[in-house]
């Protein structure tokens, strides 16, 4: 890059760039220019009509931590009124339900409060108490102003060297090969060595330009103001910001009057490109049944009557989260999109970090613009499930409730004999995975399994237990197909794999490896097994894209890495009678190979690849064939499996196994938030070699650790994300967590302070529940089933 500081270039003055432009320069980055389309700054998209409500609590711990900065620095820049916000409940369900919402809110660092009725009565007045069953009280939440706050932010900006040019509109974005160079607007070409698109629901637009999909949908959402109330200004603007989930209604006020926000009418999605404003004229109809219910809650309102209305559109995405990060195949080009006002200024940190330092802070990749899978970026798909969001957006929802469709995607080659099995199926990637098998409800073995509250009960049953008992004492297949496969190859690959990771690779043909990708700073991006083919081929199991595209980038010209999930499968035949079963059929296969090898050979008419490796900690391999012979594959091993009691089993058992063997799960128990040591992943660190994030590993300043717990009460499976306490005050929160069915343990991991080893506390719906640490893993730690 030509001179000290790199030449940015923000495509959109709202909330988002004129956040970034703050960031980026106190980061000295100071040659900013944000260009914009209208005639000033937050003018004419999201930002411009915003109502800035603020709540933080969110299930996303990376959602909630953006939302805290935005609240600290919004307050700091006096554009925040922190007048607290109030979650209401009319239902059981829903009482329920904050008291979950709290647990989360605790484990992220929010203050919050669960209250009576009565004292959401005498925090709202206007509320007709009667329907209230209780409240979730934030008092640090509160309403940001939208357009003060990017003024502010622009203003900071600016004082640092800044420039705002308005009446610019992008019409192409220069390149030279990889790199991005600049932008083109109507009055000429803008040089840049960063170009950031922050141009929210346009995005898709500006993505066009440089053949990137950008996958979010903007959609009309309702707000209106209502006649004035007969009440005191003041008081009114004291009172906390409302949501009323249940009627998909949020509340705050404007002078003597209040702005009702729906989410309950029908999705109105508008392509990007047919947008020229960001405030649709109001649809009625579509609010009738919203007033219906905001009159029922505030009675005061049928007086006050509707003063006005607009359908405002803004961004959706697939899963509910920001799309921020660097092109895939244009250095340079960025992009922070998708982003509500409650997350901005969080978005811009992380986005600015990410930036200069080559790395944010936060964990992100639940936000990665990288995260998608090819299937998932289908406009169709993006319309859909942005779609779902918007009507989902309030409602009570399971950690493992699916969305009902597009579905189903991605089916495995052995989809047809699962749904024999009587497969119940949840998705994730695309991917229908089983959890279950109805076929398996007659085993003697369901009536072992203990019972669980009600909660841990949904998307679960007594069958996943069943399975997992199986596995230990017999053998079972699990389609382990949806497992991201790489294949690594050429000239360069073992060097560049030996740079990339933590573990030593070079050794011969026909070994695994399990090992991590770090980031420059230390942080653990992934954990991988890399199998040594031959010379210069590895395949490598991952997971996820963030994988792919990461390992892309870093790659030379005289390495390729294909994907090759789709076009494979994968059976994880496992169990102590594995080999026995692989045995009755004629095979080419050396079943005594060792622990962490892999082969190349025939089992019958399917030629495989097998790697002798468990998740689940059991005898077994990993079984590899093209999509084509997946269903051979399947067949021969069940019949020859029939006089084992084979049975297939399903991910609820996975997870139990998983657990009880210490296995972590990436992007759940272990993100770039952490480092290989704490995370209890310093085994597959080889300090002799070098690789990348190495140099940071040497000042490591550690106070937490990935720690097993077990709780006393197997009846209270927990989900995740719960708060941890210990001696009374929240320490840390839960990652994974599952019944072990074969150890009668209650298993579930937490980060917590490294010197507890004592006795903690486990917030469950309001109640506590005892859990103590224990020494891991919890099964096997011999390694004997393994090995054997
Ligand atoms: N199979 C394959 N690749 C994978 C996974 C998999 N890649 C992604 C993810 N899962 C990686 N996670 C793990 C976690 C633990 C192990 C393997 C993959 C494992 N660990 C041994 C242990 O800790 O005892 C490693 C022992 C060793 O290093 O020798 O087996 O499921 N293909």
């Amino acid at each position: 890059m030509p001179g000290a500081v790199p030449r940015v270039v923000l495509v959109g003055a709202g909330i988002v760039g004129c956040a970034l432009a703050d960031e980026l320069t106190e980061r000295g980055f100071t040659d900013v220019t944000v260009l914009d389309r209208a005639a000033g700054l937050a003018a004419g998209g999201s930002s411009s009509h915003a109502p800035g409500l603020v709540f933080q609590t969110n299930p996303c711990r990376s959602m909630t931590q953006f939302a805290r900065y935005t609240v600290e620095k919004y307050t700091a820049l006096g554009c925040f009124d922190q007048v607290g916000g109030l979650e209401i409940a009319t239902s059981e369900a829903r009482l329920t339900d904050l008291s979950r919402r709290h647990g989360w809110a605790t484990s992220w660092g929010v203050r919050s409060r669960l209250v009576d009725a009565g004292e959401v009565a005498r925090l709202h007045p206007l509320l007709d108490r009667d329907q209230v069953l209780g409240g979730f009280l934030t008092p640090d939440d509160g309403l940001a102003r939208p357009v003060r706050a990017a003024e502010v932010q622009a203003r900071r900006a600016a004082g640092r060297g800044a420039r705002f040019e308005f009446g610019q509109e992008v019409v192409a974005v220069e390149t030279t090969g990889d790199r991005v160079t600049g932008v083109r607007t109507g009055t000429g070409v803008f040089p840049a060595d960063v170009v950031v698109s922050c141009a929210g629901m346009w995005g898709p637009v500006l993505g066009e330009m440089v053949g990137l999909t950008v996958p979010l949908v903007p959609m009309a959402h309702q707000y209106v103001f209502t006649g004035e109330l007969n009440a005191d200004a003041d008081a009114l603007a004291r009172q906390p910001i409302l949501r009323h989930q249940e009627a998909d209604l949020y509340f705050r006020s404007h002078g003597k009057a209040l702005g009702i926000g729906a989410y309950g009418h029908r999705p109105m999605p508008i392509a990007a490109r047919d947008i020229t404003g960001s405030e649709l004229p109001f649809t009625e109809e579509d609010f009738d049944s919203s007033w219906e219910s905001a009159v029922a809650l505030i009675p005061a309102l049928a007086e006050a009557g509707v003063d006005r209305g607009f359908n405002g559109l803004f961004s959706f995405t697939s899963d509910g989260m920001p799309l921020l990060g660097e092109h895939p195949g244009l250095r340079g080009f960025w992009v922070a999109e998708a982003v509500w006002i409650t997350h901005s200024a969080g978005v811009a940190r992380s986005v600015a970090e990410w930036i200069v330092d080559g790395q944010p802070e936060l964990d992100l990749h639940a936000s990665d613009l990288n995260r998608f899978e090819q299937v998932q970026l289908a406009p169709d798909y993006v319309l859909e499930r942005g779609c779902r969001n918007f009507v989902e957006v309030y409602d009570l929802l399971h950690p493992l409730q699916p969305m009902q469709s597009p579905r189903p995607l991605r089916t495995s080659p052995f989809h047809s004999r699962q749904r024999e099995l009587g497969a119940f199926f949840l998705e994730a990637s695309g991917w229908e995975r089983p959890h279950w098998y109805e076929a398996n409800a007659a085993l003697p073995e369901v009536a072992e399994v203990p019972d669980r509250n009600e909660w841990a009960s949904r998307f679960w049953s007594p069958i996943c237990g069943a399975e997992a008992l199986v596995t230990r004492k017999r053998v079972a297949l699990f389609d382990m197909t949806p497992l991201k496969r790489l294949e690594v190859g050429g000239p360069g690959a073992l060097e560049f794999l030996q740079r990339m990771t933590t573990n030593n690779l070079d050794r011969k043909p026909g070994a695994v490896v399990y090992t991590l990708l770090l980031d420059e700073q230390g942080g653990v991006r992934s954990d991988l097994t890399v199998a040594r083919l031959g010379t210069s081929t590895f395949q490598v199991g991952a997971n996820g894209n963030l994988d792919l595209d990461w390992l892309t980038r870093h790659a030379p010209d005289d390495v390729f890495i294909r994907d090759i999930t789709a076009g494979t499968c994968c059976i994880g035949l496992w169990g102590p009678l594995a080999r026995d079963l692989v045995n009755d059929i004629p095979h080419t296969l050396d079943v005594r190979k060792g622990y962490f090898t892999a082969q190349q050979g025939f089992v019958k008419n399917v030629p495989v690849t097998a790697l002798r490796l468990s998740y689940v900690g059991e005898l077994g391999w990993e079984l590899y064939t093209t999509a084509d012979l997946g269903p051979k594959l399947w067949d021969t091993l069940w019949e020859a499996g029939q006089r084992h009691g084979v049975i297939a089993a399903g991910r609820g058992a996975f997870t139990s196994l998983r657990l009880e063997k210490g296995y972590r799960s990436w992007g759940v128990d272990v993100t770039t938030e952490h480092d290989p040591f704490e995370a209890g992943l310093g085994f597959a660190v080889r300090q002799d070699k070098e690789f990348l994030g190495k140099g940071s590993l040497h000042n490591l300043t550690s106070t937490k650790k990935l720690t097993c717990l077990t709780i006393d009460d197997p009846y209270e499976v927990v989900m995740g994300g719960e708060p941890v306490f210990h001696q009374g005050e929240p320490v840390g929160y839960v990652t994974s967590a599952a019944y072990g069915y074969t150890t009668g343990l209650n298993i579930a991991y937490a980060w917590l302070p490294s010197e507890i080893d004592d006795e903690v506390e486990i917030e469950y719906f309001g109640r506590k529940v005892t859990a103590r640490p224990a020494q891991e893993p919890l099964f096997d730690p011999g390694m004997k089933r393994l090995r054997g």
